[in-house]
């Protein structure tokens, strides 16, 4: 089971393409996996507690997380989460944390389980434009990132889900500037990825 989650719309935006992507995904979902998804809130503390309930409810095998980087032009293959919540903007229920851990006690960082490097090869061998990402930022999206590597971390390896962040460009209609990707090469990307995970030497875990 994989399970694939996007983001609500935040700071005044009208659109967030992670949820676009998963919305194609679900309308027209790629074959030879069973699929589950969902869209988080932009919420500290809400959105990795609902992901992390909506995982152990499926049993997830895959965790595939998506979220808008607004600014880059590239699909961005997360290899990274930092113990660091530092917003420069307010979440969308007005949080705006400022220099906290996100666990108490946890490691500093912690490395996505998906294979980065095998998957921005896939991408590029595709003629997606992809990079492999050092950080993931401060924001929401690190956040869950966080949460969920290091609960899989804590669980009983055979049991824990692989699971990685992919940060997708703003769609050109809400970005000013040129670092936009259009939502068909963005859905192509996420299906890229999904088929790639699936190949043996990625993932032997997915019935
Ligand atoms: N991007 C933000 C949070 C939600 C999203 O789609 C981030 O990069 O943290």
């Amino acid at each position: 089971m994989i399970l694939i989650s996007g983001f609500d719309p935040f700071d005044g935006a009208d659109i967030n393409p992670s949820a676009a992507v998963v919305e194609a995904l679900e309308k027209d979902p790629p074959s030879g996996v069973e699929m589950t998804t969902t869209i988080l809130p932009v919420e500290t503390g809400v959105a990795a507690r609902r992901l992390l309930s909506r995982v152990e409810a499926c049993g997830a095998d895959i965790v595939l997380m998506l979220g808008e980087a607004r600014g880059r032009s590239v699909i961005s293959i997360e290899q990274v989460a930092v113990n660091l919540l530092d917003f420069s903007i307010p979440d969308n229920a007005g949080h705006r944390v400022r220099d906290q851990a996100i666990v108490a006690d946890g490691p500093d960082a912690l490395f996505a389980t998906l294979p980065v490097r095998p998957l921005v090869d896939a991408l590029l061998d595709a003629d997606i434009p992809a990079e492999r990402s050092l950080t993931a930022g401060t924001y929401l999206c690190n956040e869950i990132s966080y949460r969920m590597l290091e609960q899989a971390r804590r669980d009983d390896g055979s049991r824990s889900p692989i699971a990685g962040f992919i940060h997708l460009p703003s769609l050109p209609s809400e970005s000013g500037s040129t670092a936009c990707m259009p939502l068909e090469l963005e859905i192509r990307a996420v299906r890229t990825i999904i088929a790639r995970l699936l190949e043996p030497e990625c993932s032997n875990r997915t019935a």
